[in-house]
């Protein structure tokens, strides 16, 4: 069984209740729920975090060491484009994370085509919705059985 950290950044506290076209019409709660759900299938278990505070998102991933969480994936929101601070923590820390995005952040703004996690994440997933938290926990699945079998 290993922990899996699931970090959700500034304003998806608000998902389900505005912005359904670029979004979805889930809530953070449905999602947490779905991610509950298939990580108990496969014997594993998903602890989540959400903050609109760039600082306690710093401090639960010094904290996931300490916690032995195995895996992170990561919706840094907003501070993936912007937060050294993020970036610098991942890479402290040394936990394999994805990075992950329910929008498809190259088909918006050129300001979201840079991140600043992406290529220190063993893979980054956006564009699917809902549905891309679901493709990171299968890459993630597979990287921890593929370490821990
Ligand atoms: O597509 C994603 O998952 C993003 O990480 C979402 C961020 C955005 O800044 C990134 O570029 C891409 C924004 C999160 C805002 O969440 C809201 C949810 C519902 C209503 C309004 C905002």
């Amino acid at each position: 069984m290993s922990k899996i950290l699931v970090l959700q950044g500034p304003n998806l506290n608000l998902l389900g209740t505005r912005e359904p076209s670029i979004y979805g019409s889930q809530t953070l709660a449905d999602i947490q729920a779905d991610i509950d759900k298939l990580c108990r299938a496969r014997g594993h278990k998903a602890l989540h975090f959400q903050s609109n505070a760039e600082h306690e998102l710093v401090n639960a991933i010094q904290n996931a060491k300490q916690d032995n969480i195995e895996f992170i994936v990561i919706n840094a929101a907003a501070l993936t484009h912007t937060s050294v601070a993020l970036r610098d923590a991942l890479s402290a820390v040394g936990i394999a994370f994805i990075e992950c995005h329910l929008s498809n952040v190259y088909s918006r703004e050129a300001f979201r085509h840079h991140s600043y996690l992406a290529d220190i994440a063993i893979g980054v997933i956006s564009g699917f919705g809902a549905q891309s938290y679901e493709l990171a926990l299968i890459a993630a699945f597979a990287h921890l059985e593929q370490s821990d079998p």
